[in-house]
C-alpha cells in the first residue's frame, strides 16, 4: 500500500519541494491550500494534473486558522504522515500582523495536533513540526538542539509555542511527533521579499536589463543559509526514524546579507564596488547607485548570528546537504535569467 502524507502548507517554497520529493518515493501527495482573491498555487503546478485523472497529488481548500477546516480534511484523507509547514512565516511582517501571526503560526499547530486527538489517530499518524532558527534568536553561535531559546520576534514567539505544544503532546499522548529546527534555506522558488530572493531578483533585473535598484536593510545580519531541496529531506527522515526527536538542520556555516550579494555579483560575472557606512552605504555598478539602504526593512529586534551545528541529525538521520553556499547562489541565479529569458520571447 502507497502511504499517504497531507503538507499544511503545499503552496509555499518547502510544500512544493516535499511533494515533488515524496511523489518520488512513491507517496499519494495531498496538499492543503487557502482560498485565496489570486491563484497560489504556481509552485506546485508543474505537479498539479486534471484529479479526474490519474495522479497521486490532490489539493484540498483548508486553512489553519479554522479548526473545522483541518479537522475534515484530516479525517477524509487519513494520512499516514502530516507535514506542517503553514506559516506566517515572514519575520518583519510579523511585527506588523501579530496576532494574526500567532493565530496561524501557533495555534495553527494545536489546531492539528488536536484534531489527531478528536480523530483518536494519536497511534496512527506521524507528524512533523516545522521549527526554525528564529526561536534561538538572540543566542549566541553556534546553535544546536540544547541552546538556550531567545526569540526576538512575533513570528520566533509564535514558533517557540509550535516547538512546545508539539513536545507536550507528543509526550503527554505518545504521538509520533518531531520538531524540525530549520535554519535558513532558500531556493529559486523562494518567496519573493525574503532577502536572498529578492536580491537574486534585483541584481538581475538591474544587470540583465539595465532597469530598477535595490533597497534593502541590515547588510550585516549573519545567516546559515541552505538549500530547500537538501532540507525537506531531512524532514521526511525524521519521521523515518525510530523515535520522534527534535533535530537542527543546517550548514554550519554563516555570511553576511553583504557577501550574499557579492556572492551573487560573481556569479553574474559583475563588479560592484561599496561607498559610505551606516544608512548612508551604497553599492555603485559603473558609477550607478545600485543599491541603497531603507529604514523601513530594518527590525524593531534584528536576530544578528545564526550558525547551526547539526551533528545530531547528521549522525543519527545519515541527513548530509548535497548544496553549499556557492551551489544555492548558482541554482538561484540560473533560475532567475531562465525566468527573465521567458518572460522577453
Ligand atoms: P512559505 O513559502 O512562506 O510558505 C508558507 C505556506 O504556509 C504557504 O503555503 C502559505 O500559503 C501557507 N499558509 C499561510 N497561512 C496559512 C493559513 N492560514 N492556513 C493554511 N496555510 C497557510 O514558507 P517556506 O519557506 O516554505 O517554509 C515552510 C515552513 O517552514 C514555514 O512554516 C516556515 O515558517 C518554516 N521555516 C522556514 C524556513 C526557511 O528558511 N524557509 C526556516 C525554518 C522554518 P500561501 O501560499 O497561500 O501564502
Ligand atoms: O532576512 C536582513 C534581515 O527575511 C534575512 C524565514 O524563512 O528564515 C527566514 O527568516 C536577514 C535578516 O529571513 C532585507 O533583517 C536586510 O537579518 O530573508 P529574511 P529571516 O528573517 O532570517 C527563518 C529561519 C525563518 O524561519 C523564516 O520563516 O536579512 N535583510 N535587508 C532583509 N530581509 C528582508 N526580508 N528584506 C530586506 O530588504
Amino acid at each position: 500500500m502507497k502511504k499517504k502524507a497531507l503538507i499544511f502548507g503545499i503552496t509555499g517554497q518547502d510544500g512544493a519541494y516535499l511533494a515533488k520529493f515524496l511523489l518520488k518515493k512513491n507517496y499519494i501527495v495531498h496538499g492543503v491550500k487557502r482560498r485565496s482573491s489570486s491563484l497560489n498555487t504556481q509552485r506546485v503546478d508543474d505537479i498539479y494534473l486534471d484529479p479526474h485523472k490519474k495522479t497521486n497529488f490532490f489539493l484540498h481548500h483548508g486553512d489553519l486558522t479554522d479548526s473545522l477546516s483541518v479537522l475534515k480534511i484530516i479525517e477524509k484523507i487519513k494520512p499516514d504522515e502530516i507535514y506542517n509547514l503553514g506559516a506566517q512565516s515572514h519575520v518583519g511582517v510579523s511585527f506588523d500582523v501579530p496576532e494574526y501571526t500567532a493565530n496561524v503560526t501557533a495555534l495553527g499547530t494545536l489546531r492539528i495536533l488536536d484534531a489527531i486527538l478528536t480523530l483518536r489517530i494519536q497511534n496512527k499518524v506521524k507528524f512533523y513540526q516545522a521549527g526554525t532558527s528564529e526561536m534561538f534568536g538572540a543566542s549566541k553561535p553556534p546553535q544546536n538542539e540544547k541552546t538556550k531559546f531567545y526569540p526576538r520576534s512575533p513570528y520566533g514567539i509564535a514558533k517557540l509555542y509550535s516547538h512546545w505544544i508539539t513536545v507536550n503532546y507528543r509526550e503527554a499522548y505518545n504521538i509520533f511527533a518531531c520538531n524540525g529546527i530549520l535554519f535558513n534555506h532558500e531556493s529559486p522558488l523562494r518567496g519573493e521579499t525574503f532577502v536572498t530572493r529578492k536580491i537574486v531578483m534585483g541584481l538581475c533585473k538591474i544587470f540583465l536589463e539595465g532597469e530598477g535598484k535595490l533597497y534593502l536593510g541590515n547588510l550585516y545580519a549573519k545567516r546559515d543559509w541552505g538549500h530547500a531541496e537538501d532540507y525537506v529531506k531531512a524532514m521526511w527522515k525524521m519521521l523515518q526514524a525510530k523515535q520522534p526527536k527534535d533535530y537542527v538542520i543546517s550548514s554550519g556555516k554563516q555570511y553576511t546579507v553583504k557577501y550574499f550579494i557579492d556572492l551573487v555579483c560573481e556569479e553574474l560575472g559583475i563588479k560592484i564596488f561599496w561607498k559610505g557606512k551606516g544608512l548612508s552605504e551604497k553599492a555603485f555598478w559603473n558609477d550607478k547607485n545600485i543599491i541603497s539602504i531603507d529604514k523601513r526593512y530594518f527590525r524593531p529586534t534584528e536576530v544578528n548570528s545564526l550558525m547551526g551545528n547539526s551533528s545530531k541529525a547528521r549522525k543519527e538521520l545519515k541527513w548530509t546537504p548535497k548544496h553549499n553556499i556557492r551551489s544555492l547562489v548558482k541554482d538561484m541565479v540560473t533560475e532567475e535569467i531562465n525566468r527573465i529569458n521567458k518572460l522577453s520571447i
